[in-house]
């Protein structure tokens, strides 16, 4: 009985952290400002055939249209209301992807904006996605209904009403982000109104949520919403599922809150990561590869079963957030597919893959003058994501994860799923290796001279296809061979001026002896 009690009882802790993937999937994407209708297309003709796990959507609820600059992509973190009407599409085209999505196993995981409505500044009058009314002077939403009484300005102690220092808790969760109006989430009736929101979209089929701006609210008002949602949608989820959370907390160190003040509540981001693998792959402040032997928590990083990871996000890789200047993204490809590759190996932390659009980056002074930019548009209609003959994205579409190295390595991810970090060589330098069980085996070589050695693998003696040079097609490799001997070493090298100086092998992409 004790035993049955306890078991229910951790069974009831365990569920918020469960990413709720199917068996087997391991990776989730962030399809950025992706319109419903092209995520239901690359679920049922990409994701699904490629392991993919999820995709994290952009906030699908109705936000402030900006017009100066013009639609810029972060109006979409300034909700109007919870109608679900943006520029990714409407109500109708959000179920239908949902539905198709979960139908093929990949799951929707949405970016929940509800520590705040829309920017002080933002003049009554301006027009919003689904045309509601509303006034932020007045601090009136009627379409939600939210009246004054529901917002944080009695609370904030700062002059400017807005958080001043980010060495005061208080201010942080308190006072308004960047001018956004906070929203009294100690207000039963706002807890409610959000849940009732966030129930909407479980109930349509979610299995998850990013919450945004999590370090702006108080954990304990973050927990009493998140204990008002109900178990997953059972059309395509076990009975009494829980939705996964993620909560965007930045805590570099330094500041007064702490992520693991959000542990309790879900998983929390670990903008460490990506700030640190950054420094390190481009060699700064004294960094080198061999140093990651004990990356993760060996590096102050979170527990793994909390840290939700990622090389870039939607904000840093366009200086917005934090992480600064190491931070990679596909503007330095070649380091970013060593980085997004050494991520997707190693097994620390729950991964997330970022899929961005181009924009005509202009740095004055060090600064990118258009971070605003929004998606590929026409008129400010977002462009369809076209697939050009070679697989990869048209239209402005950048597709990380349909590059063939990173793609494959979310292949290498789940093989590897649940086998140990193992057989860890390096040079002292930048040229490193390490394995997981005997699944999968990943070289690394970051130094300016090349690579040659006989590692020892991990892996039964074949022939592998290297999957970053190349694919297994047919029993054949479209790249480079590696042959594991019987004791399982085996011989790389790798140039310091290859296009992709690492190589991957595992378990799926050996050849299988014909005779
Ligand atoms: C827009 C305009 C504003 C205007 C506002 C209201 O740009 O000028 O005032 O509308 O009218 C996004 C955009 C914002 C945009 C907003 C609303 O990024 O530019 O404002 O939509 O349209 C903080 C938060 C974090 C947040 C991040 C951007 O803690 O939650 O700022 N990220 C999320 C979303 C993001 C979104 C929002 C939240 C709002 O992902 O897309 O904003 O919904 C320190 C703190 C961090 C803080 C950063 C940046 O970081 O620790 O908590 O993030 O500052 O302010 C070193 C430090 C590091 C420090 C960093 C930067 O790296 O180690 O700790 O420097 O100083």
């Amino acid at each position: 009985m004790k035993f049955l009690l306890l078991l229910s009882a951790l069974g009831l802790c365990w569920a918020q952290w469960d990413p709720n993937t199917r068996p087997g999937r391991t990776v989730i994407v962030h399809l950025f400002e992706w319109r419903w209708a092209d995520i239901a297309l690359e679920c049922e003709r990409y994701l699904a055939p490629r392991g993919f796990g999820g995709v994290q959507i952009s906030p699908p609820n109705e936000n402030v249209i900006i017009n100066d600059p013009l639609r810029p992509w972060w109006e979409r973190y300034q909700p109007i209301s919870y109608k679900l009407c943006t520029r990714s599409g409407n109500e109708d085209e959000f179920r239908d992807m949902v539905k198709r999505c979960n139908d093929v196993g990949v799951h929707i995981y949405v970016d929940a904006v509800i520590n705040h409505m829309c920017g002080n500044g933002v003049s009554a009058g301006t027009r919003s996605t689904c045309g509601s009314f509303f006034n932020p002077g007045a601090r009136d939403f009627p379409s939600v209904p939210y009246s004054a009484w529901d917002f944080n300005d009695h609370k904030c102690r700062t002059a400017s009403g807005d958080i001043e220092n980010y060495n005061d808790a208080y201010q942080v969760r308190d006072c308004r982000l960047v001018g956004l109006l906070d929203l009294a989430l100690e207000k039963d009736y706002v807890r409610s109104t959000v849940a009732e929101y966030m129930n909407r979209l479980i109930d349509i089929g979610v299995a998850g949520f990013r919450i945004d701006a999590a370090k702006h609210m108080w954990p304990g008002d973050m927990k009493a919403v998140l204990d008002k949602l109900r178990h997953l949608n059972t059309t395509w989820f076990p009975a009494e599922t829980k939705p996964f959370i993620y909560q965007e907390v930045i805590d570099l160190g330094g500041e007064s809150i702490k992520s693991s003040e959000y542990f309790d509540n879900g998983f929390v981001t670990e903008f460490k990561y990506g700030a640190k693998l950054g420094t390190v792959l481009r060699k700064w402040s004294g960094e080198r590869m061999a140093y990651l032997k004990n990356w993760g928590e060996g590096w102050g990083f979170m527990p793994s079963n909390r840290a939700l990871v990622f090389v870039d996000n939607h904000d840093n890789q366009r200086g917005h957030g934090a992480g600064g200047a190491s931070i990679l993204t596909f503007w330095d490809s070649r380091l970013y597919k060593m980085g997004v590759a050494f991520m997707l190996a190693h097994p620390y932390g729950f991964t997330r893959v970022m899929s961005s659009f181009h924009w005509p980056r202009y740095f004055v002074n060090g600064k990118d003058i258009n971070d605003w930019m929004g998606p590929p548009n026409d008129d400010g209609v977002i462009k369809e994501v076209t697939i050009n003959p070679d697989t990869t994205c048209g239209n402005g579409w950048v597709c990380e994860h349909r590059w063939r190295q990173i793609r494959n390595m979310v292949t290498f991810r789940n093989v590897a799923d649940g086998q140990p970090f193992a057989n860890w060589w390096d040079n002292g330098s930048n040229q490193v290796a390490f394995g997981r069980g005997n699944k999968g085996f990943i070289v690394f070589n970051n130094d300016e001279w090349p690579l040659s050695a006989y590692l020892q693998t991990g892996l039964p003696a074949g022939t592998y296809c290297d999957v970053i040079s190349g694919d297994k097609i047919d029993n054949k490799c479209t790249g480079m061979k590696i042959y594991v001997s019987a004791d399982g070493n085996a011989h790389f090298s790798i140039s310091n001026s290859a296009e992709d100086p690492f190589i991957a092998i595992h378990e799926e992409s050996k050849l299988e002896n014909l005779h």
